[in-house]
């Protein structure tokens, strides 16, 4: 397909004769093309994703719609939103060693990257809401985001080239957009797009009417519109990553951003405590075990993400920030400032945690964990668990100081019986 053909949604027919001839692809599959098979497997809320395969090998073309997929064409979304993406995707395979699929070609007009198709990772989200254990996920989660966090901010890159790629990222701004009203804004209001479980109304209208809570959610939208400190994933919940039993990668970065260093690591942590209050309507005997093992997942993950952020610390420093020549080179311990670091960083993740907790229910686009639970009466409680303890991390962020607390608080929750 060359850049010359005006953009085109692919279909599952007009695919084989778009991409035949395409390196990328006839690299990896049979030259008789009658061999390929072609589904859309896209379950995201914005793109087509096709699994292009045959006896040789496979491979993923994902492509935009110029519209969101979710609602339809009633919300137009500009293609462009590729390019971030496709930036996004080759940044983190260069900071984080192998936790993305690779890519293998990019086409601009036709808003399409091919990649790598993870096989047999599934969507971690559904072997969450199965019951299934993967090892090893607190700690990638956790290398994960310290990872980007660090490489991709001025702890790391040099001056020049991080404002340079700020200057990249501010040329999307549909998908930050998104955040801002669907994240930080609607679930806070009766916004049009809006919905929840009615019987929540009564935990919602307080919510509601929490004008201190609408406050801090509003101080941490500024933050994370107007703080630059890093590259964000942008949307890492349990949809955003694939796993095996053993392995893990992250996937889908197209709300990629420069934001705040907490905000990757609130978000894919209030998935997991989603995931956790979700689980009395998905498991039978094993549900005390299973709940535990999510709460040591929570654990991990946050416990990593602090001896990863302080390895590099230690090995990595050499962007313009705390610059070795203030600290070591005049014979000063910088582990202070590391520290220091660290408690801010879980100080925004935790409201970060509370306001995606919250998003999740009340805004467009709630999670299958909570949606699979097809009766109301029997969601409503969970879901109410859930709304609680959001709006205590977000008005307490600064005091749930570390994982213990954190998981001393839902256990805590997970007890109650608020409606
Ligand atoms: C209109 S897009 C809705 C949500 O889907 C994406 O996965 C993001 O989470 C976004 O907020
Ligand atoms: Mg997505």
């Amino acid at each position: 397909m060359s850049n010359h053909v005006a953009y085109e949604p692919l279909t599952p027919e007009s695919l084989v004769e778009r991409l035949g001839q395409l390196d990328a692809v006839t690299s990896r599959l049979d030259s008789d093309h009658s061999q390929w098979t072609v589904h859309e497997v896209g379950d995201g809320n914005l793109n087509l994703v096709f699994i292009v395969a045959d006896t040789k090998g496979s491979v993923i073309v994902k492509q935009a719609l110029p519209y969101v997929r979710l609602v339809g064409d009633s919300w137009p979304l500009p293609l462009y939103r590729a390019f971030f993406e496709n930036c996004a995707l080759t940044r983190q395979a260069l900071r984080t060693f192998g936790c993305v699929p690779e890519v293998f070609h990019f086409d601009d007009v036709q808003a399409m990257i091919i990649m790598e198709h993870l096989t047999p990772h599934v969507i971690l989200r559904n072997k969450l809401i199965k019951g299934e254990r993967v090892a090893g996920l607190g700690s990638f989660v956790g290398e994960f985001c310290a990872q980007t966090a660090f490489r991709g901010s001025e702890l790391s890159m040099k001056s020049g080239d991080k404002k340079a790629d700020v200057g990249v990222f501010s040329g999307n701004v549909e998908i930050p957009a998104i955040s801002e009203s669907l994240v930080f804004t609607d679930p806070y209001f009766v916004a049009a797009m809006n919905s929840h479980n009615s019987l929540l109304d009564p935990v919602v209208t307080s919510l509601r009417s929490n004008i201190e809570l609408k406050s801090r959610v509003q101080k941490m939208l500024m933050k994370f519109a107007s703080n630059t400190e890093t590259m964000l994933h942008g949307d890492l919940h349990s949809g955003s990553i694939m796993s095996t039993d053993n392995e893990s990668k992250v996937i889908d970065p197209e709300f990629a951003q420069y934001g705040p260093m907490g905000f990757d690591l609130g978000m894919v942590t209030a998935n997991f405590l989603m995931a956790y209050f979700s689980q009395p309507a998905h498991r039978g005997d094993d549900l005390d075990d299973y709940q535990q093992w999510i709460l040591s997942v929570i654990g991990e993950s946050l416990q990593t993400f602090r001896t990863e952020f302080r390895r590099l610390w230690n090995t990595e420093r050499t962007g313009m920030l705390f610059p070795a020549s203030l600290f070591e080179d005049q014979g000063h311990d910088s582990s202070i400032a590391c520290e220091q670091l660290l408690v801010d960083i879980n100080t925004d993740a935790m409201a970060f945690c509370g306001i995606e907790m919250h998003r999740r229910c009340l805004s467009l686009a709630h999670n299958a964990d909570f949606e699979d639970i097809e009766d109301p009466s029997i969601r409503a409680p969970l879901e109410a668990r859930n709304l609680e303890m959001g709006a205590q991390l977000i008005l307490e962020a600064n005091s749930v100081s570390n994982e213990s607390l954190l998981i001393s608080m839902a256990e805590n929750y997970n007890q109650r019986h608020i409606l």
